[in-house]
């Protein structure tokens, strides 16, 4: 059912505490943790606990949610001290999505071009 923990999902795991993250934020409906592979000095993801493959579907079917990530997005950055940061939805394997539960990339702390490759 749409929302509910995937057996199969890595950021569920993260959400059930079965895989471990650096958190640096944690609100009721989401989680905030380090990026594994960090592309910038600030690199977050922001996930809602409820699995949703991709941003534009937990938009539709939550947008309460969706609106608490991209809230929890500036909360990231304000709490980087990153004033500049892009926040990146990549949607799709061809955008280069390699999990398919919704999250923000919030990325800061350096200059960032434009566009993006
Ligand atoms: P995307 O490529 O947009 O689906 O982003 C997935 C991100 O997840 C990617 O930047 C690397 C990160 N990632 C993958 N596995 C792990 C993990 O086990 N822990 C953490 N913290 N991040 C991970």
């Amino acid at each position: 059912m749409a929302g509910e923990p995937q057996a199969d999902c890595l950021f569920c795991k993260i959400v059930a505490k079965e895989v471990p993250a650096t958190v640096v934020r944690e609100t009721e409906t989401t989680l905030a943790f380090r990026d594994i592979n960090p592309q910038a000095p600030t690199h977050v993801l922001v996930i809602p606990k409820v699995h949703h493959p991709d941003a534009a579907s937990l938009a539709a079917a939550e947008p309460e949610i969706a609106a608490d990530v991209l809230r929890e997005a500036g909360e990231v950055a304000a709490q980087e001290q990153s004033d500049s940061y892009r926040i990146v939805f990549n949607t799709g394997t061809g955008a280069g999505q390699t999990v398919f539960h919704a999250h923000a990339h919030v990325l800061g702390g350096r200059g960032l071009q434009w566009p993006p490759g």
